[in-house]
This record gives C-alpha cells, sequence and structure tokens, in this order.
C-alpha cells in the first residue's frame, strides 16, 4: 500500500526556535513554509534535497491556535514537543482508503483534505492503530526536470 515514510511530524511549540534547532545545528534543509489554516498548523518541511525527491523528510509543526490538534497535543504534553504524526507515502490515495476502510481501520476524513505543497492527506486514528497517528498522503503529481 505505501510508498515509503514521507515525513515525521514534530510539534514544535515554538517555530524560530525549532527551525534554529533543525537547520542551524542539525544542518536539515528548508525545503518548505506553509501555513494551513484547516489544519491549525504553521509548517516547515525539512530535508537534504527537494521536497517530493526524497523520502523521510521532517516536518514541523507549530499550532497555529491552542485548539488545534497540534497545540491539544504539546498541551497534553506538558507544554512540550514531541512525535505528533507519522506520514506514509502513497501513489494513490483514493485505492489506499479503500483498501485501509475495508480492512476495518479507521480513517479521519471521509474524503482527502488538502495537506503540504498540494498533497492529499488523510489520518488513521490512534486508537486504531496502537497509539500512533499515522498520516497518509499522496504528494502532488510530479514535476517535470
Ligand atoms: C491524540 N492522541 C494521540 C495523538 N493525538 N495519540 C497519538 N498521537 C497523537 N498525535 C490520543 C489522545 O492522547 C487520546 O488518548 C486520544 O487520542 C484522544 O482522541 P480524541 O478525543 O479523538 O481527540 P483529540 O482531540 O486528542 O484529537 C486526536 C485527533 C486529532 C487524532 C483526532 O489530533 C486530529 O484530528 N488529527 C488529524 C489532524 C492533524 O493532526 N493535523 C496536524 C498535522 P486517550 O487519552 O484517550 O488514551 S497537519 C499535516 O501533517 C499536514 C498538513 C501535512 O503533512 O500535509
Ligand atoms: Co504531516
Amino acid at each position: 500500500l505505501f510508498v515509503c515514510i514521507d515525513h515525521i511530524g514534530l510539534a514544535v511549540p515554538d517555530m524560530d526556535e525549532a527551525l534554529r534547532l533543525h537547520v542551524d545545528v542539525m544542518g536539515w534543509r528548508l525545503l518548505h513554509r506553509e501555513q494551513n489554516q484547516e489544519q491549525g498548523v504553521d509548517e516547515a518541511m525539512l530535508g537534504t534535497g527537494a521536497q517530493g525527491d526524497e523520502n523521510a523528510m521532517i516536518q514541523l509543526l507549530a499550532p497555529l491556535s491552542p485548539e488545534s490538534a497540534v497545540g491539544k497535543f504539546i498541551e497534553k504534553n506538558g507544554g512540550r514537543g514531541g512525535i505528533q504524526h507519522i506520514a506514509y507515502r502513497v501513489a494513490d490515495m483514493d485505492a489506499v482508503d479503500a483498501t485501509l476502510r475495508e480492512r476495518g481501520a479507521t480513517l479521519l476524513y471521509p474524503a482527502p483534505k488538502s495537506g503540504t505543497g498540494g498533497a492529499r492527506i488523510n489520518f488513521i486514528h490512534p486508537k486504531s492503530t496502537g497509539g500512533v497517528l499515522l498520516e497518509i498522503t499522496e504528494p502532488p503529481a510530479a514535476p517535470h526536470h
């Protein structure tokens, strides 16, 4: 079903501080910045190359409000950041969603929503994955190089 790990989502209370750590100290490249109002996040995607060309990126997520998913996650975590989700990349979201539903997974959204860089995203509830929030992401069609 899955192509690879697309990214690991890290909840961060303070984006500037997190960028200093991950970019200035650890040396990741900043690939993409975006605010997603629907998801309630200020997002930074980090990696070594170009978004979509590589696997296992790091997605920093700062909450846009305390009521957002990431805001609540940080609050439950005593005000600290942590691993908020793991995102699996798929090539055909609709087929994978249907298969997962058939196999009993609890998908959060009836239809995919808009994610980073124009991706289509859905989530599997942590209650049906043994406690880990899993994102399913279909990146936009690859640009021609
Ligand atoms: C909550 N729980 C988690 C969790 N968030 N467990 C593991 N990882 C997490 N991130 C646990 C929580 O401790 C409770 O366990 C239980 O789930 C509560 O579930 P709930 O009452 O349904 O609700 P909430 O309000 O805690 O919300 C959880 C869900 C929420 C998963 C429904 O976080 C959500 O809607 N997530 C999907 C959207 C999202 O996360 N967006 C941000 C990333 P106990 O205490 O009952 O045992 S946006 C993104 O990645 C983008 C844009 C992208 O990549 O393109
Ligand atoms: Co994500």
